[in-house]
């Protein structure tokens, strides 16, 4: 692509970015000319340019956004195969959220990988009263990564923070798997087909079987046939996913979702079939818009 043309698709993409922050669509002026878009980096417009920068990044960044806080009650914890985890979501007070509203089924949904992206984990931690979580996590020495999704009372929708944990011990990283269009787990075969784009939203559809034959019994795991995680490469950015058609029995899972930018992602498959719950993981490569 020459520079002229990068140009004007980089005023196109900033003129939509702004035209959906201010729900003005075409009324932001011509997309040929970057100008109009720009004024808005002016004074007043400052908060819709946080708008449009926030939409560009991934969730799970932050230990603290919208006011909540992801509080571990320890930064550090031993190797094992059921290592206690405790910890609270702070609201802007510092207290403990002890409401939360059900997405999926749960009201928190928590998500542990070591930071070379391996050891996995998609739990649903308990409540207490006090507002403080527990769950047990099989961890090995290394950096963790715990993201937590969830909707705390005062929220406008999904809070999700993400807070480091240390594994003390000896590790040698994990090298991610090459880019794959099919994940073997436990006897199954899932295929993935679609693609991710940056800036785009596109459909990601996970087909299952097992010995060759098409699983059309998945059973409803967190009120759909499946439930997919995807994470980017480098900083575990939490890209949002949604399912496209929440009843569907399979073979074929579909979802939507738009990777920010070009770069490697992993993506986490939770299905559930005869009673237990596997994961397929798959290295994608998100190509440029
Ligand atoms: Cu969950």
């Amino acid at each position: 692509m020459n520079t002229p043309a990068k140009v004007a698709t980089f005023a196109l993409g900033l003129a939509a970015a702004f035209g959906a922050a201010l729900g003005v669509g075409a009324a932001v002026g011509p997309v040929d000319d970057p100008a109009p878009a720009m004024a808005g980096h002016g004074g007043d417009a400052h908060g819709e340019e946080t708008t449009s920068a926030e939409a560009l990044l991934p969730a799970g960044l932050a230990v603290s956004t919208d006011g909540f806080t992801l509080a571990l009650d320890s930064a550090e914890a031993p190797a094992g195969p059921a290592t206690p985890v405790s910890f609270r979501v702070l609201d802007a007070d510092g207290s403990a959220v002890t409401d939360f509203a059900v997405a999926h089924e749960q009201r928190l949904h928590l998500i542990a990988v070591r930071r070379d992206l391996s050891g996995y984990q998609h739990v649903h931690p308990t409540l207490a009263a006090d507002g403080t979580w527990t769950t047990s996590l099989s961890l090995t020495p290394g950096s963790w990564r715990l993201i937590a999704d969830s909707e705390p009372e005062g929220a406008e929708g999904s809070v999700v923070l993400g807070a480091d944990l240390a594994v003390p011990g000896e590790h040698s990283p994990v090298p991610l798997p090459a880019p794959a269009h099919t994940a073997e787990v436990d006897g199954y075969t899932v295929a993935l087909s679609g693609d991710l784009t940056a800036g785009q939203e596109t459909e990601l559809t996970l087909t299952v079987s097992r010995d060759g034959v098409p699983v059309t019994d998945l059973q409803p795991y967190l009120g759909a046939a499946g439930h997919l995680v995807v994470l980017r490469a480098g900083d575990l950015g939490y890209l949002h996913v949604h399912p496209v058609d929440e009843g569907a029995s399979g073979p074929d899972v579909a979802f939507a979702t738009t990777a920010p930018a070009a770069g490697t992602y992993r993506l986490f498959l939770d299905f559930r079939h005869g009673d237990v719950v596997r994961t397929a993981e798959f290295t994608v490569e998100a190509t440029r818009g």
